[in-house]
C-alpha cells in the first residue's frame, strides 16, 4: 500500500511510531548510540566533549515500528553565543518529543551536570527512560558504585533504568523493546528506507569537522565552523569546496601545518569518509579563514548555520 506521496506507505494496524529525544551531558555517547541503533553513521562522534552541534535525526524502521531518534548536543553551561544556541536547541527538544532517553556514563559517577539535566527532565511531562551507557568501560565493582550515584538522581517514577553499551551493542535489544513500549500507535513519518533527514551539505561539513576533532587539540576542535562553498556533481566525480573558519591566526597556522601537512591529512581522511557515502570519487578542496571570535557573535554564529530551531 503506497501513500499518494509515492514513498510513505500506510502503516498497518498497531504500528508504533514516534520521536525519541537522546538527552544527556556532553560525551556520554548519545551520538554513538544513535548510530548503533539505526545501523549507520548518521552523526559524527569523538572523544572530545561537545562534538554534536545540531539536532540530528536518525530513523529506525522495523515491521512493527518507526523510531525517530533525535540526537542533541550535550547540555552544559554555555560560555559563548554558539553554546547558548546549541544548548537551547537541546533543551527545546525535551518538550518536542514523545519519549526521552536520558543517557549517562556508567563508567563515571554522577556529576552536577547529570543532576541538573535530571531536574530539568522532571519538570517536563514527557515520559523518560534512564540509560547507563558505556557499561563495557567499567569493572563490575566500579559499575556498582557508579550505579548508586545515578540511582540517587533518577526519580523513582521513571521506572527501572537500563544499562547498555553503544559500542558493543550489549543491552540494546532490551532498550529498543522498552522504547517501543513507550510509543503510541502512529503513522510512518518517513519512508521506511530513510535513516537520516540531513541535507547533504551538512553531512559533508560534519565529516570535515569530525577529522578536525580527531587530529587537532585543545581549543581548535571547538573553534572551527565549516562552510561548504560549492558542491559540483559530474558523472564520476563530485567536487566539494569548503572553508574552515577559525578564530585566530595561530589556529589557522596549526590547521594548515608544516607545508600544509595537517590540512592535507584532514582533507584526505574527510574525502575517504565522503566517498563511503557518495558513489564515485570526491575531490575536496579546503580553505582556512580567520573569523575573529566568531563564537561570540550571534550574527556570525547564525551565518555559520547554528540557529535556534524552535
Ligand atoms: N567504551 C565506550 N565508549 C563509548 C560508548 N559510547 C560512546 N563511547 C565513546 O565516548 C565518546 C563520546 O561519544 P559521543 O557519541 O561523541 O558522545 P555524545 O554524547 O554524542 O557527545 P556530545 O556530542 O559532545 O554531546 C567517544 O569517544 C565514543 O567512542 C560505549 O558504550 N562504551
Ligand atoms: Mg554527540
Amino acid at each position: 500500500m503506497i501513500h499518494e506521496m509515492g514513498q510513505i506507505p500506510v502503516a498497518p494496524p498497531e504500528f508504533k511510531s514516534g520521536f525519541i529525544g537522546l538527552i544527556g551531558r556532553p560525551n556520554v555517547g548519545k551520538s554513538t548510540l544513535m548510530n548503533q541503533l539505526v545501523g549507520q553513521k548518521v552523526a559524527i562522534t569523538s572523544a572530545v566533549a561537545q562534538t554534536t552541534r545540531n539536532r540530528l535525526r536518525g530513523i529506525l524502521t522495523t515491521d512493527q515500528s518507526q523510531m525517530i531518534f533525535v540526537d542533541t548536543p550535550g547540555i552544559h553551561k554555555p560560555h559563548h553565543e554558539l553554546a547558548k544556541v546549541i544548548v537551547k536547541n537541546a533543551q527545546s527538544t525535551i518538550d518536542a518529543v514523545d519519549v526521552i532517553l536520558f543517557i549517562v556514563d556508567a563508567s563515571t559517577p554522577a556529576g552536577g551536570g547529570d543532576r541538573y539535566i535530571a531536574e530539568l527532565l522532571q519538570k517536563s511531562q514527557v515520559p523518560v527512560i534512564a540509560g547507563l551507557n558505556k557499561i563495557d568501560a567499567a569493572t563490575e565493582s566500579q559499575r556498582d558504585k557508579n550505579r548508586k550515584t545515578y540511582q540517587d538522581i533518577i526519580p523513582k517514577n521513571w521506572g527501572e533504568h537500563l544499562e547498555f553499551s553503544a559500542i558493543t551493542g550489549m543491552g540494546l535489544e532490551q532498550l529498543q523493546q522498552q522504547l517501543t513500549a513507550k510509543l503510541d500507535y502512529g503513522p510512518y513519518y518517513y519512508p521506511p528506507d530513510l535513516v537520516s533527514d540531513q541535507p547533504e551539505r551538512l553531512v559533508m561539513a560534519e565529516l570535515i569537522r569530525e577529522q578536525i576533532l580527531k587530529y587537532t587539540r585543545e581549543e581548535i576542535p571547538h573553534s572551527v565552523a565549516i562552510v561548504i562553498d560549492r558542491i559540483e556533481e559530474q558523472q564520476d566525480l563530485t567536487t566539494i569546496m569548503a572553508t574552515i573558519n577559525v578564530e585566530r591566526s595561530s589556529q589557522k597556522r596549526i590547521l594548515i601545518g608544516k607545508k600544509g601537512a595537517m590540512l592535507k591529512q584532514i582533507g584526505t581522511a574527510a574525502r575517504g569518509e565522503m566517498q563511503k557515502i557518495i558513489a564515485g570519487k570526491v575531490y575536496l578542496e579546503l580553505f582556512v579563514r580567520v573569523q575573529s571570535k566568531w563564537r561570540e557573535s550571534a550574527r556570525q554564529v547564525a551565518e555559520f548555520g547554528y540557529f535556534q530551531e524552535n
